[in-house]
């Protein structure tokens, strides 16, 4: 078990941040300890808060002196526990919320450039207010901070057209475990200057570094939203359908998410303010969104009339445009809560895979096969980011299996077995175990499994470089 932190480093601790700037108390620190998904509990001596980016330097520094362990911390929404300490007590969270200043919005020049404890929605709102776009959605934007976006190189909803969060990174200010600045915070399109390192840090989720700052690309505030439901029939239906679509409207296409009928009725079933968006059921919905500039008319004519050929042709079952700002939200309201309608429907056992879009409906068919063997009961809650080839393929209880109840850990004891079951399928058919949600704690030894041995062999030398006592996020990403 790794030392405590001694009386005298932590009272370093607590003079390097001053005043108001750590929390220790049993009740301050708790919510520090739980992952989102309540996978893991932690526990540490002492939460740093810095306000600054010098006060993060001196944490840093303190930390590298007595070997201690930072375990960063942003909104706490990782899926894979990469934000909570480990049970030893020998580590100290780094939390990064009141490193929050919006730092310059360049309009002219497209850029944002902030600390990175800002969250998501406050980033969105700051580019919105100089009439310009963040274009990173995701559910949990309310609480994701910019520094666990980027350490996570998180996805969401708009990856379609602008890519996932290190595609929207231009500048980066990252403190290093021996408590130097890495200051590469430019505002460039062009910058051809030897090893990109910045790179490194975008998905490193916070083991090599602590990202402070960044620069980040905006877009230009769409000036209008075209928002469908289709009724498919099935994922196969769907992928083809977003073909069909993109040839029409090219880089318009900004979103194309899944949503099957259990997904529905689980959200149906366990929220209130969920749409029935069509008089019967059907197989499966594709949210489909374009964006537009203002001064583009009748796309959403244009749109309509190929869903209505579409629909004619048999190709879709039904479909719907939203025709008011609320009805669009209703739709993605829909889609959104897919995620809490299932936890809702008891403890689940998650994947979050992606696959070569020409491979996805034959992934879901061979997967619900394999499955059929495994956990004939399960109920597969298969949706999400088609468009991205990005699939949560996740599995809840049979229904009426009560929280807490034997059945429920039956069902939970299948995990290991289900999931080397998708990810072995995920893996012949050139996919990723782990498309946007990181590898955190969850998912090392998935990591170890699939990874290419000379990746990994980078993975572990590049650690050794930047961190050599090991001390940023212990155990995530790679094994101590
Ligand atoms: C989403 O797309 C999130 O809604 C959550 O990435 C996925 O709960 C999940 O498995
Ligand atoms: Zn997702």
């Amino acid at each position: 078990m790794a030392a405590q932190p001694s009386t005298a480093a932590l009272a370093a601790l607590k003079d390097a941040l001053g005043p108001g700037g750590w929390l220790e108390s049993a009740a301050d620190v708790e919510p520090f300890l739980t992952d989102f998904r309540r996978l893991y509990h932690g526990t540490t001596a002492l939460v740093a808060r810095p306000a600054t980016v010098a006060q993060v330097v001196r944490v840093v520094a303190v930390c590298a002196r007595e070997r201690l362990g930072i375990v960063p911390h942003g909104g706490n929404t990782s899926y894979c526990g990469g934000a909570t300490p480990d049970a030893s007590g020998a580590e100290i969270v780094l939390s990064l919320a009141r490193l929050n200043r919006v730092r310059d919005v360049d309009a002219g020049g497209f850029t944002l450039s902030l600390d990175a404890g800002c969250t998501l929605a406050a980033a969105q709102a700051a580019a919105r207010a100089a009439n310009r776009r963040l274009p990173l959605s995701l559910g949990s934007e309310g609480s994701a901070q910019i520094g666990g976006t980027l350490s996570t190189n998180a996805g969401g909803t708009a990856v379609l057209r602008f890519g996932m969060m290190r595609e929207l990174v231009l500048g980066l200010e990252v403190v290093l475990p021996d408590g130097r600045v890495l200051d590469q915070l430019k505002s460039l399109r062009k910058d051809n200057t030897g090893y990109d390192v910045k790179q490194l840090f975008l998905g490193a989720e916070g083991t090599l570094g602590v990202i402070t700052g960044a620069c980040l690309k905006l877009s230009a505030a769409p000036g209008d939203y075209v928002t469908a439901l289709a009724a498919v029939g099935g994922i196969g239906e769907a992928v083809a359908l977003l073909g069909r679509i993109r040839d029409a409207f090219g880089d318009a296409v900004e979103g194309f998410e899944y949503v099957p009928r259990i997904a529905h009725e689980l959200a149906l079933a366990g929220l209130p303010g969920i749409v029935r968006p069509f008089d019967r059921p059907h197989p499966a919905f594709a949210l489909i969104e374009l964006a537009v500039p203002g001064a583009e008319p009748g796309v959403g004519d244009r749109f309509g009339e190929l869903l209505g050929a579409e629909a004619t042709a048999g190709r879709i079952r039904d479909a719907v445009v939203a025709r008011s700002g609320p009805q669009r939200d209703s739709l993605w309201y829909l889609r959104e809560h897919v995620p809490e309608a299932q936890t809702r429907a008891g403890a689940s056992i998650k994947h979050d895979v992606s696959l070569p879009l020409a491979r996805l409906a034959e992934f879901v068919a061979r997967a619900e096969q394999v499955l059929a063997g495994i956990a004939p009961a399960a109920r597969i809650v298969g949706y999400g980011h088609v468009g991205d080839g990005n699939l949560h393929f996740n599995l809840s209880p049979p229904a009426g299996v009560l929280r807490g109840s034997a059945a429920e850990r039956e069902f939970l004891a299948l995990a290991p077995q289900v999931n080397r079951a998708v990810h072995d399928l995920v893996a012949e058919l050139g996919g990723s175990f782990s498309a946007e949600h990181g590898i955190g704690r969850l998912k090392v030894a998935e990591l170890e499994r699939y990874e290419d041995p000379v990746a990994l062999d980078l993975m572990r030398r590049i650690k050794v470089a930047f961190d050599p006592h090991g001390i940023m996020n212990p155990g995530k990403v790679l094994r101590r």
